[in-house]
């Protein structure tokens, strides 16, 4: 059972159920908050309140809908090197490809306690269909696929999301403390394209990511990944960024990548990025290129 935004009409962005059979059935709430909050001020979960939606006339099939983002997440944000593959990554662009040298991502995949950081805020975040935009500086830029987890101001875990964590490799390469602007920028995070509910999921570990980039429509790269390769659990994460912190209604939480293209791979104007997670759906972005300035200051 998904939850979705899309656009009813010109005007109207409408919230909406989705149930297994992709039909979408209209919810009463202006977004995904409101719902989950009428289902505690009732007592119900969020799952069995959105199946009482789905004894409705269904308005149109999932397919056919227009999405945005499921939710304005207040802030975004993301844990990193919580799989292998990124902290070979991060070893290579951090060391001019020099394999066996031991740095510090090593020493975060290993500690007790995880890097997280922040990703991103409303306004910088797009949702499905939305252009994702490559920073005039880099010239070495990839998506970064990953599992989002959508939370309440607790913590609690009420639903996934797929989500992008653009990152330039070369400006995180040439010195960690450059993270906020390898990491930051204009529509630099793509979230969508719906909110799986937590209640609905037996195993989030069971999930699977897939990432297909796709050039004047052609298939560039194609990579899959599972949840299990996670080396943390998703409630450690979650707990490390509550901790001490205060955190808002519908934050979201990307949980590391762990689909990586090719070293010599840089994404281009006109890609189009897909990322698929079983059971939320593919969210896709097409890229745009931001041109350089002749000044900083202009
Ligand atoms: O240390 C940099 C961040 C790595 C990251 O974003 C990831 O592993 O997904
Ligand atoms: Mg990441």
């Amino acid at each position: 059972m998904r939850i979705i935004r899309y656009k009813k009409n010109e005007a109207t962005l409408q919230l909406a159920v989705v149930n297994n059979e992709s039909f979408v059935f209209d919810l009463p709430y202006p977004d995904f908050m409101s719902f989950v909050h009428d289902a505690e001020k009732q007592g119900k979960t969020v799952l069995g309140f959105a199946q009482e939606f789905t004894t409705n006339e269904p308005v149109e099939k999932y397919e056919n809908t227009i999405l945005t983002t499921p939710l304005e997440a207040p802030e975004v944000w993301a844990a990193g090197v919580t799989y292998e593959k990124s902290r070979d990554a991060r070893n290579y662009e951090a060391t001019e490809g020099k394999l066996d040298a031991t740095t510090f991502y090593d020493k975060v995949y290993e500690a007790e306690r995880p890097e997280i950081f922040f990703k991103s805020t409303a306004a910088r975040t797009v949702g499905p269909g939305q252009e994702v935009y490559l920073r005039s500086d880099s010239n070495w830029q990839i998506p970064e696929p990953e599992l989002g987890l959508v939370m309440n101001k607790n913590g609690k875990i009420l639903g996934y999301i797929a989500g992008n964590d653009m990152s330039c490799r070369d400006i995180e390469g040439e010195n960690p403390l450059y993270l906020p602007q390898a990491k930051m920028w204009k529509n630099s995070c793509s979230i969508g394209p719906a909110i799986l509910l937590a209640d609905a999921v037996d195993d989030p570990y069971e999930l699977t990511i897939t990432c297909r980039i796709l050039r004047h429509d052609e298939k560039v790269f194609e990579g899959m990944a599972y949840v299990n390769q996670l080396k943390r659990k998703l409630d450690e994460l979650v707990s490390y960024l509550v901790l001490d912190n205060e955190i808002f209604d519908g934050t979201v939480l990307l949980t590391g990548t762990c689909i990586v293209p090719p070293n010599e791979f840089t994404l281009n104007d006109g890609d189009i990025i897909e990322i698929e997670i079983s059971e939320i759906g593919t969210l896709r972005n097409p890229v745009k290129q931001l041109v350089k300035k002749e000044s900083v200051a202009n």
